[in-house]
């Protein structure tokens, strides 16, 4: 890398603060316009550039990645989910990656939350109906939805977000279930209460509500497909604050449909920012727009996760939030 200042480009509008920091230490190139760019405007931003910061919203495949100039030795990307990066192009090129895990944990557990009551409790579809003026009045049987205490939650993926995930609803009563890759430590498992099944099909046969944070990569594309969506429980709650890949949307949403699983919460989607068109007309599904890790807290916290990693690999030294090909 060179003495100078290192050169990188951005390619969204990021927080005030981290934009600031980036110019003091960097040559930074900013995108004042926040609009998405393409993939050949990217490659004409980073021409001469050191390191490119993406978000989810840029799709750095292996295409653009062959398009890089020799000169860009680092990819930090802004955000800790990197499927939208050819891990496997960027090293064949000598690229390294970086991500921004840990800081926004609890923001997505939050938002897991948030999405677990708003659709056992009908949140959304109540506030539709306020505004629209047709609310007439309180009654004993009226728009009646699921307590969570004493439920079985299922988390798929029992990383970071799923074990924040797990502390927070064991507050709330429910009990807590997991699949993941790997089981954890027993210590882990104890303090957590945590049942494990190695058997993702049977675990989800078993459950009350199913929440999704494992990483979306070539093992969990339609990890939730018709086949599996169809062993839930009619009583079932699914929500997705992970990828929206990861599971087969136009099937959850004829399941929805049918009543074959009684709602969903969900933050991602598999075409951002389209959704399917299936999935606008049913009450039973809360959508949000991505907004997982969307605090202020969250947001200024990644910007400077993307800072030290610049600065370390800069440094020549290992980046702390490196990502190795798996
Ligand atoms: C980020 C996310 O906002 O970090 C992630 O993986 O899904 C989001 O919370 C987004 O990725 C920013 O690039």
């Amino acid at each position: 890398m060179p003495q100078r200042k290192p050169v990188v480009t951005v390619t969204r509008t990021l927080p005030d603060v981290v934009e600031t920091r980036m110019m003091e230490l960097f040559e930074a190139r900013l995108n004042a316009s926040d609009v998405p760019m393409t993939s050949d405007e990217i490659i004409a931003a980073v021409e001469g550039a050191n390191v490119l910061v993406p978000t989810v919203t840029d799709k750095i495949d292996s295409g653009l990645i062959d398009r890089l100039p020799d000169s860009v030795k680092l990819i930090a990307n802004f955000g800790v989910g990197v499927n939208h990066i050819d891990l496997e192009a960027a090293n064949a090129r000598k690229i390294a990656v970086t991500n921004t895990p840990g800081v926004l944990t609890d923001d997505t557990a939050d938002m897991t939350v948030c999405l677990l009551l708003a659709a056992s409790r009908r949140l959304a579809e109540g506030d539709r109906l306020v505004r629209s003026g047709k609310w007439e009045g309180w009654s004993p049987t009226f728009m009646i939805g699921h307590r969570i205490s004493g439920k079985r939650l299922g988390v798929i993926g029992m990383g970071r977000i799923g074990q924040a995930v797990a502390r927070r609803v064991k507050g709330f009563g429910m009990t807590v279930h997991y699949h993941n890759r790997r089981r954890l430590h027993e210590d882990v498992e104890t303090k957590l209460e945590a049942t494990y099944w190695e058997n993702l099909d049977q675990m989800l046969a078993h459950m009350d509500f199913v929440s999704i944070n494992c990483p979306h990569t070539k093992e969990t594309h339609h990890l939730l497909n018709e086949e599996r969506l169809n062993l839930l429980k009619p009583h079932a709650f699914v929500i997705n604050t992970a990828r929206g890949e990861i599971i087969e949307e136009g099937a959850l949403a004829r399941l929805l449909a049918e009543n074959k699983i009684a709602g969903a919460g969900l933050d991602v989607y598999e075409r951002e920012p389209e959704i399917e068109p299936a999935l606008l007309g049913l009450d039973n599904v809360v959508l949000a727009p991505h907004l997982g890790s969307a605090t202020h807290e969250g947001r200024v916290a990644m910007g400077e996760k993307v800072i030290v990693n610049i600065r370390s690999f800069v440094d020549q030294h290992n980046p702390r939030d490196r990502v190795y090909q798996i």
